[in-house]
């Protein structure tokens, strides 16, 4: 199997034959059976979330979003891929990168770009900014800066669909670096331990914050599943079809037999840990640059569509116009939106602030 990073940011060693992938995933029923729409559909999604991105970079260095930002771009691949085989019942949890995510499942790009911007019109009401975007209406449940913090959440909205007896399976998404925190060991645990319906998904990008995997990480990410007694596999991330393929195999195990996976899925950021971080201390321009030219996720599945005769260039150039003016009506409608104001500033914080009649703790929720 072809690695999806450099070799010096990556660990080599062989994997089972019985992980190769398939030899082409396009082929693979979960893809055979996409009509041209929803394949149109697909490389639609992962535009709008690259062109959703660069015009949030924009806002951010002309100060209009503060605090940070991370970006997915690069990686739209995998949230799109992933978040495309969700049944009813199927939920998504993230850590702090998570617009691609967001979009992926269905958000708009308005109460997204809002939320960014800080406003009441956000999705978390302007409270929670770009690491915390939600919409437990479309079963995404965030949007979560603690590293690995998401992972036992997971486990836990698992637990919940076991406990009603709904067939569903939680997708549990973090970082190459997450998988060393001790939490994340703990939900594996519980998770195989009480046979919960979860796919553990590491986007492996090679790099969390400043340090490349190799310099952290001992031996490989996804095989620490084969300790927790959980079927596991690592494949690449810049081919929408092979994500497809390959994550479905595993969210139907998560789901018919109520049995744990961890998947790792070796994709590559294009921009720095957060906008603010610098980006040229821990990697070159020319790896950048390699992986942008070879492995564009987006490019690659135009390419695809284009050769199957899915999309016309004049198909692409419209699809991109109509991306970039979203991109730019939802910057429009965060800069009209109003702040949230002062007298709710300790709304929606606490469901038992909210609740007041149906509290059960006690003791203080605020700080004076
Ligand atoms: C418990 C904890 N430790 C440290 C941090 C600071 N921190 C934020 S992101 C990050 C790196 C995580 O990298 P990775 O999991 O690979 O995700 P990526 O940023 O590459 O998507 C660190 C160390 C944190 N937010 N939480
Ligand atoms: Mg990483």
């Amino acid at each position: 199997m072809s690695k999806a990073k450099p070799a010096s940011t990556k660990k080599t060693s062989p994997k089972p034959a019985a992980q190769k992938p398939a030899p082409d995933a396009a082929d693979a029923p979960v893809n055979k059976q996409l009509s041209k729409e929803q394949k149109v559909d697909l490389y639609r999604t992962m535009l709008r979330i690259r062109r959703f991105e660069e015009r949030s970079l924009r806002a951010y260095q002309s100060k209009k979003i503060g605090g940070f930002l991370h970006l997915y771009i690069g990686q739209e691949a995998v949230a799109t891929g992933c978040c495309s085989l969700m049944g009813k019942h199927d939920h998504v949890i993230t850590a702090y990168r998570d617009h691609g995510h967001a979009l992926a499942v269905g958000m708009g790009m308005n109460e997204c770009m809002a939320e960014l911007y800080g406003k009441a019109t956000g999705c978390s009401k302007g409270k929670g900014g770009s690491m915390h975007f939600f919409a437990p209406d479309r079963n995404f449940w965030g949007g979560h800066g603690i590293v690995g913090g998401q992972i036992p959440l997971g486990v836990g909205l698992a637990y919940g669909l076991k406990y009603k007896g709904l067939k569903g399976a939680v997708m549990a998404f973090m970082g190459d670096g997450a998988v060393n925190q001790g939490a994340v060991h703990e939900a594996y645990n519980l998770a195989s331990l009480w046979h919960l319906p979860v796919v553990f998904v590491i986007e492996n990008n090679g790099y969390s914050m400043g340090t490349s995997q190799e310099r952290s990480s001992a031996g490989e990410l996804a095989q620490r599943a084969v300790g927790y007694d959980m079927p596991w596999a690592e494949f690449e991330g810049h081919d929408l079809y092979e994500i497809r393929a390959q994550v479905d195999k595993y969210l139907t195990i998560a789901r018919e037999e109520n049995r744990p996976c961890t998947i790792e899925i070796d994709t590559y950021r294009y921009r720095g840990h957060s906008v603010a971080d610098p980006d040229n201390t821990y990697r070159s321009k020319t790896e950048i640059e390699e992986y942008r030219k070879t492995k564009d996720p987006i490019q690659l599945f135009q390419n695809r569509l284009l050769a199957e005769k899915v999309l016309t260039e004049a198909d692409v150039a419209r699809i991109d116009k109509a991306a970039r003016a979203e991109a730019e009506a939802s910057a429009e409608f965060a800069e009209a939106s109003p702040w949230p104001t002062v007298e709710d500033i300790q709304k929606d914080v606490y469901w038992e602030a909210d609740h007041p009649a149906e509290r059960k703790s006690t003791g203080r929720l605020f700080f004076n």
